[in-house]
């Protein structure tokens, strides 16, 4: 089909709405006013859910979350005085690579810098945190426009996009003129191609990492984002090769799996640090090598011989000077070296791999007195492990930052290779609403957010959003009354020992977030001893409604720091 020849006289609105429903878009989220006309065309053409929340960042850590879970765009929108909320609530996307599109109401050439209620301009502040990030001021560039950022958002290293549509609610989604709502399916979801590599670099690769008699592999996020799963695992396992992944990787590979060594990094499992330390060789496949991965270039350390492949060519090599670069889809890439592999050569990395589960058994026993712990208050340890035994294999779990990310990157192991794993990528705050977009994005799928109760505090109020429009995730909260990954910070900066007083920099009152959330028209459960905890969770996950589990836990627990 030609563009233009099935041009005909529509709104901006109606042109819309039929290239978000042609586009396989199911949610909006969003708070009013925005888009006006478009909202009110999507009820006529279309059975987009529209999500009315509490807070503009609530709505892009929704749109986040969807999109993460599903690969398809999330969409969220503010109009001009919700602009820069939305923006804050775009930089974890930005961070983890998420393709989240936003769309604002914007200024009006008419009477910019006249002083119009409520306007600035608002489009530097989206420009750090987007790939693209555009105005719309004329009608007729709807298609286009809309086209531009599915396209950018799925393509390439995803990510943000931001569109902002004339007048402070995006009034333009009114005017009329010729278009034609053509939509391009390939960039309804990541990834929309799959690069093939270059058939030199993947030999050369595959000869080092063959030779290698000590490799790790360390996998990132790319490999979630190219659904590489199956072939990293088979890589992996055809050349004995011990795995550890990024935080944003933790799904590429079970817990339970024998070559898995767990996180590696900062918010991470020791094991995985020894191993990655203890390498010849480390093969990076789809991550950004950033300062979270490695412990800040501490795991592995600059100058260990690496060679790594991506599909963004920037990657490579930035942090770790390279023996060989791959450039490509991480699933076609791995696939490739995979069949290209030489099975034989993999004995001799016997003592390798044998020398890898001492140092995860010894990880196991350090921690088995935690993670099997009776105590009260709860540990989060048991906790975490309790999250392991009895998660379905088919959910998607949602974490957020600070403790929760430690606890769960280092404590809790995925037991199936159909489980997803979700995690901030440094916002407190973000899973909560992230869980709920994830739960939208897949209705038929478990998903059990965990989160500290600073973090659920953020968006508290979208419990009422959940019960509203019966988004059914499971929500554990590691409720220690306080922000407790700021206890060592300031026990530090008191010289080793706070103050009564200083404990106002971190504690909160002690709330019962089970009858709260009962308030609010969810189900709450409070949980108080570990042994009850499986009860709960089964429950939460048999119940036809939103849950929040409030497990109480232990302040004074402090996550192992990263181990070089
Ligand atoms: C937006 C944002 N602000 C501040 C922080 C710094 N921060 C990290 S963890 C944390 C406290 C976390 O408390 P909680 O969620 O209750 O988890 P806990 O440490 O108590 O287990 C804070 C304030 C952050 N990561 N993100
Ligand atoms: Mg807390």
């Amino acid at each position: 089909m030609l563009l233009g020849h099935n041009r005909k006289k529509m709104l901006g609105a109606e042109c819309m709405a039929d290239m978000l429903r042609d586009y396989g878009v199911t949610h909006v989220f969003h708070v009013p006013a925005v888009l006006r006309t478009t909202f009110a065309e999507m009820e006529r053409r279309t059975d987009i859910k529209r999500l009315h929340v509490h807070g503009e960042k609530a709505a892009a850590y929704m749109a986040d979350g969807y999109a993460r879970a599903s690969g398809k765009p999330g969409i969220c929108m503010a109009q001009v005085i919700g602009a820069l909320n939305l923006a804050a609530g775009l930089r974890d996307a930005w961070l983890a690579h998420a393709p989240v599109i936003a769309m604002t109401g914007g200024r009006e050439p008419k009477t910019k810098f006249r002083k119009v209620y409520q306007e600035i301009d608002d489009m530097p502040a989206f420009e750090p945190v987007t790939k693209f990030n555009a105005t719309v001021d004329d009608v007729a560039r709807f298609p286009d426009m809309v086209r531009q950022a599915f396209r950018t958002a799925v393509t390439g290293c995803p990510g943000p996009v931001h569109l902002q549509f004339r007048g402070n609610e995006g009034q333009i989604d009114a005017e009329e003129t010729d278009m034609e709502p053509l939509i391009e399916p390939q960039f309804a979801k990541v990834p929309a191609f799959r690069p093939e590599p270059d058939a030199a670099s993947v030999r050369a690769a595959l000869k080092i990492l063959q030779d290698a008699n000590r490799p790790a592999i360390v996998a990132g996020g790319g490999v979630r984002a190219s659904g590489a799963g199956a072939e990293l695992v088979a890589l992996a396992e055809a050349l004995q090769i011990p795995v550890a992944t990024s935080l944003n990787g933790k799904d590429c590979i079970p817990g339970n799996h024998p070559l898995a060594v767990g996180v590696v990094g900062t918010y991470s499992r020791e094991s995985a640090n020894r191993v990655v330390n203890a390498a010849d060789l480390v093969c990076f496949i789809g991550t950004e090598t950033g300062g979270m991965t490695t412990h800040f270039w501490a795991a592995p350390k600059i100058g260990t011989p690496a060679i790594q492949i991506d599909i963004e060519p920037q990657a490579l090599g930035r942090n770790y000077p390279l023996l060989a670069a791959v450039n490509g889809d991480a699933k076609v890439t791995l696939a490739r070296m995979r069949n290209g592999a030489d099975r034989n050569g993999a004995a001799k990395r016997k003592n390798w791999i044998a020398e890898v589960q001492t140092i995860c058994g010894s990880w196991r026993d350090k921690y088995q007195p935690a993670l099997t712990s009776d105590a009260v208050p709860i540990r989060p340890e048991r906790l975490c492990r309790e999250l392991t035994r009895h998660m379905p294999d088919d959910a998607v779990v949602v974490v957020d930052t600070g403790h929760a990310g430690m606890w769960m990157g280092g404590m809790f192991d995925l037991t199936s290779p159909r489980q997803s794993y979700m995690r901030s990528a440094g916002h407190l705050g973000w899973a909560f609403p992230a869980g709920l977009g994830a739960k939208c994005a897949c209705p038929e799928r478990p998903v059990v957010t965990f989160t500290g109760d600073a973090g659920f505090w953020y968006h508290i109020a979208e419990v009422e959003t959940a019960a509203r429009w019966n988004i059914n995730a499971v929500t554990v909260v590691n409720n220690n009354g306080g922000g407790n990954q700021s206890k060592r910070g300031f026990d530090r900066v008191y010289g080793g020992k706070q103050t009564d007083k200083a404990r106002e920099l971190w504690t909160f009152s002690k709330i019962d977030f089970a009858r709260i959330a009962g308030d609010m028209g969810a189900i709450g459960i409070r949980v108080e001893q570990a042994s009850a905890f499986p009860a709960a969770l089964a429950q939460a996950l048999a119940a036809d409604r939103p849950v929040v589990i409030d497990v109480v836990t232990e302040i004074e627990a402090l996550a192992p720091t990263a181990v070089v």
